[in-house]
């Protein structure tokens, strides 16, 4: 079966891409390249980051490289914490509290915010392309739900449930990764026939 290399160590990430994947290609993480030294996420965007994250990959590899740059953009913070979501604290539980508490006096209508997500995909010869998802929804009040990661208790979508109450599936069709996803999945099934 034809190997992609998947540019990610966030365990959520790679559990949804997996499945959307459906056993296609053979999938590969990092600690399979113990010697790739870290790649420093110094892009403005998430599309910059992405691309720099597969990019070195590819090369390293010799496998075409899949990576994601994700995260959530917040109105009321003016886009914060966006391509910074990884860093905003140390640990998913850490983040949610410090979001919830610089929210803390924002009313629900004020409380929009937007999950982005970008995926790259590089194969060793150069080639490369680089989409884009996105998802509305806003901050709720509290976390809710134990599916997902992240951020998914407290993003709350349109129809009511956070992002954490949705099967996997449910998540899948409407979020950020399974819209970018949706795009690059033509690309990723042409490596089948490479
Ligand atoms: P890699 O760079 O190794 O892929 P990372 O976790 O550092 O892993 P990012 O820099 O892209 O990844 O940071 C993404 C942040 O946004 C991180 O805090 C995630 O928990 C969060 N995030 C991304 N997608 C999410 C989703 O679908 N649901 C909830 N939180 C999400």
């Amino acid at each position: 079966m034809k190997k992609l290399v998947f540019a990610t160590t966030n365990a959520g990430k790679r559990f949804e891409l997996m499945a959307l994947l459906e056993g296609a290609l053979e999938v590969v993480g990092p600690e399979a390249f113990p010697d790739i030294p870290e790649v420093v996420e110094d892009a403005e965007s998430f599309a910059g980051n992405a691309l720099k994250k597969a990019r070195v990959f590819a090369e390293a590899t010799g496998l075409p490289a899949l990576a994601d740059d994700s995260g959530l953009c917040v109105d009321a913070l003016d886009g914060r914490p966006g391509v910074h979501s990884a860093r905003y604290a140390p640990t998913d539980a850490a983040r949610i509290i410090k979001l919830l508490a610089e929210l803390q006096a924002v009313p629900r209508e004020r409380r929009t915010a937007r999950f982005k997500c970008a995926l790259a995909l590089v194969k060793p010869d150069g080639w490369e392309r680089s989409v884009q998802g996105l998802c509305e929804g806003r901050i709720a009040i509290a976390a809710r739900g134990q599916n997902g990661f992240g951020y998914d208790p407290i993003f709350e979508l349109p129809e009511g449930r956070t992002m954490a109450e949705l099967t996997r599936e449910e998540k899948a069709k409407v979020s950020h990764r399974g819209q970018a996803f949706a795009r690059l999945r033509p690309a990723l099934l042409d490596l089948v026939k490479d």
